[in-house]
């Protein structure tokens, strides 16, 4: 099937740079995604953007540039529920990807034991208003409970201002919580204005939430321009992510975001990206943790099945 990009819309960096910061041997890019090919892998009907191509191959390739050891592969708003693209990844990956699904309440029991074998950890509950439409809380809570029997966790997506309305649901999940982007802050506000200041709070307050600390070519207003000529992009988004590895430096996991949706403006150097990551884990024992010690413990732990 053809499919035509929607308009604006960026491919990713075709030459991403090598970075200067070495990761640590057996790194995971806990966020990154596969799109397609459509041709292959049609986009879904309801979709709200239809990307460029970027398929596991490409995908992979990135991880040997850029010197990661393994994948979290997150089912994309433009494939919907049908997870075929993110589960042909993880089948190709010789073990070393793992994947979060999307699925709705009919998933029978043995779909959901095919995707654990196949590598998935976790679903995704997406409350971005501009990439999926709206799906009624009784159905996540009930997949929420389901999921919790295999071991997975719930992926949850959300902006600032959303975080008051959504507490009392996300309290309730039963299984661990992982947050994409920090809860996206505003970062052009000032570090201890309310809203991040409620997202600590729901870090400090539920041991069971994570956060992702990715994201920042997303993030940022003052972009990939490195000021002083170091390989120092999105330095407004630093103090943020910074202070969250800071203080929960057992909860926080790391990705690229390959190959970024929804991006109009710029399309972000890959290398330049993992260069940001000694600046938010300033220690190697922060940065072994972010890269390494957590996402196994999260994705690839025996314990969790
Ligand atoms: C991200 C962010 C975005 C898109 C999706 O599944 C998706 O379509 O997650 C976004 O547009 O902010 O994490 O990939």
């Amino acid at each position: 099937m053809e499919f035509t990009k929607t308009p604006g819309w960026l491919d990713w960096h075709a030459h991403p740079s090598k970075p200067r910061f070495q990761l640590p041997p057996g790194s995971v890019d806990a966020h990154c995604h596969v799109f397609g090919p459509g041709a292959q892998f049609p986009f879904a009907p309801e979709r709200k953007y239809t990307p460029c191509d970027a398929s596991k191959e490409q995908l992979f390739s990135l991880r040997d540039h850029l010197g990661f050891a393994r994948n979290v592969v997150v089912q994309a708003t433009c494939h919907g529920t049908d997870n075929s693209a993110m589960l042909d990844a993880l089948l190709h990956s010789n073990g070393r990807a793992r994947g979060v699904a999307t699925v709705r309440r009919d998933i029978t029991d043995a779909e959901l034991q095919s995707m654990h074998e196949a590598g998935v950890r976790g679903v995704r509950f997406n409350f971005v208003k501009r990439l999926v439409d709206f799906t009624p809380k009784d159905e996540l809570v009930e997949i929420a409970s389901r999921i919790a029997g295999f071991g997975w966790h719930v992926v949850i997506y959300f902006e600032a201002q959303d975080l008051p309305e959504l507490w009392d649901f996300f309290t309730a999940l039963p299984t661990d919580v992982v947050v994409d982007h920090m809860g996206r802050p505003d970062v052009s506000k000032p570090i201890d204005e309310p809203e991040f200041a409620l997202f600590l709070k729901f870090m400090r307050e539920h041991p069971n939430v994570w956060s992702k600390v990715s994201c920042p070519e997303r993030l940022s207003v003052s972009g990939p321009r490195a000021l002083d000529g170091e390989r120092n992009a999105y330095r407004d988004v630093v103090p943020f992510a910074r202070r969250v590895v800071d203080e929960f430096p057992d909860r926080v996991l790391w990705g690229t975001d390959w190959p970024h949706p929804n991006l109009k403006d710029h399309m972000p150097d890959d290398g330049l990206l993992v260069d940001f990551i000694p600046h938010i884990a300033t220690t190697p024992d922060l940065q072994r943790k972010l890269l390494v010690d957590n996402p196994m413990r999260l994705y690839w732990s025996q314990a969790r099945g």
